[in-house]
């Protein structure tokens, strides 16, 4: 079994080792878990980094001597462990003031506490030296057509995401956003729901460079979508700033899955890409110990994360190492598509002159050509289960 190490650059949530497993139909089933049992837990585990919402470290409207402390005993942990802080974020959810939503809540006032928020949760940041800063908008959406103006509300959004990226500037923070998208769940429809419309609306932006995606597996999966090809799209944009990697079986309300329990052959393409992209960023798990789970069981799943990723990568190697997958995948055409369709200097004018492309070109004999993805999908598997 592979050993994770912080060359790895494996990170968790506080709120996913530190989830208590209180959901909408049952009570808590595991206490509070401390900062520094947390950083010291993980640490021991061979993970990198710990992030956190504002909320999970410091109690929600904490007078400033409890805020300081909490940070103290976080920075200390930091020491002793040499873990570090690569993400954070702010949680515009969890509070009855953000029940209809942070930056895109209908009462204005609302609107300005949250900004407030952030932004001083942005300061927070650049004092741990966190690098990225992901926004999940769980509660800006409605239940109801009628109740919520979209085109307003992403007007607000952006006023919001604008102000974000201008303080940034100003203060010269080394800093970039992530847009975390989700379908649903808290609300019934949330705005910038997939990866999608979350790179749709960056462009908007005054300083679209500095804001990019936090995809998570399960988010994009209870859309039906495929993550793999999410992720490739959102690099190809340059806008994969950062992942959260989970599993979830299917459209289904959100299950926060260790990495690679839900959709496995999803998650082998996954780091696949990942590990062959030049993407360097955290490796993030954004998952949820079981409600079945005891203390015990959090770490057990904790280390199965790492476990499946690392797992999961030798696998992908074995893969790309192997000639017959190299055979096949030319067999199939996958290193052709890299190649132009259009010649060097050629144009419109170039290709309506090629009788090759066209007059002379035979359809029905490129119709019967096999491409044989079965047998290449069959030797990923083959290598995913190491069956051969
Ligand atoms: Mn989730």
């Amino acid at each position: 079994m592979p050993t994770p190490t912080p060359a790895d650059r494996f990170s968790f949530g506080l709120w996913t080792v530190g989830w208590q497993a209180r959901d909408p139909f049952g009570d808590a089933t595991r206490p509070e878990l401390d900062v520094v049992e947390a950083v010291e837990r993980l640490a021991e585990r061979g993970a990198w980094g710990l992030t956190f919402h504002d909320d999970d470290l410091i109690p929600f409207g904490a007078d400033a001597g409890t805020r300081d402390k909490q940070i103290a005993r976080l920075r200390d942990a930091l020491t002793a462990t040499g873990m570090t802080v690569p993400m954070i974020t702010t949680n515009l959810f969890t509070h009855p003031v953000f029940k209809d939503g942070g930056f895109t809540s209908n009462d204005r006032s609302v609107r300005r506490f949250a900004l407030r928020k952030v932004l001083r949760n942005v300061e927070l940041a650049a004092e741990l030296g966190a690098r990225t800063f992901v926004l999940w908008g769980g509660r800006e959406g409605s239940e109801y057509d009628s109740a919520k103006d979209v085109r307003a509300a992403l007007d607000r959004y952006r006023e919001a995401m604008d102000l974000l990226c201008q303080f940034v500037l100003d203060r010269g923070i080394d800093l970039r956003f992530a847009i975390e998208p989700k379908p649903n769940e808290p609300r019934g429809d949330i705005l910038l729901p997939t990866v999608g419309h979350a790179l749709a609306f960056i462009s908007g932006l005054a300083h679209p460079e500095m804001v990019g995606v936090n995809p998570e597996v399960g988010h994009e999966q209870m859309a039906g979508l495929n993550f793999v090809h999410g992720i490739a799209q959102a690099l190809w944009h340059g806008k994969l700033f950062h992942i959260d990697l989970n599993g979830q079986r299917g459209i289904k309300f959100d299950q926060d899955l260790v990495f690679g329990h839900g959709d496995l052959v999803n998650a082998f393409s996954l780091v696949d890409l990942l590990e062959n992209c030049g993407y360097d960023g955290p490796r993030h798990f954004d998952y949820k110990p079981s409600r079945t789970e005891d203390i015990t069981g959090v770490w057990d799943s904790a280390a199965a994360n790492m476990q499946m990723y690392l797992q999961l990568k030798e696998r992908a190697a074995a893969f790309r190492a192997d000639p017959e997958v190299a055979e096949a995948l030319a067999t199939a055409g996958v290193p052709d598509l890299s190649t132009p369709t259009l010649a060097p200097g050629e144009g419109y004018a170039e290709l309506l002159a090629d009788r090759s492309a066209f007059e002379d070109f035979d359809p029905d004999a490129a119709g019967r050509r096999g491409y044989g993805f079965v047998r290449l999908h069959q030797l990923a598997l083959d290598h995913l289960m190491r069956a051969w």
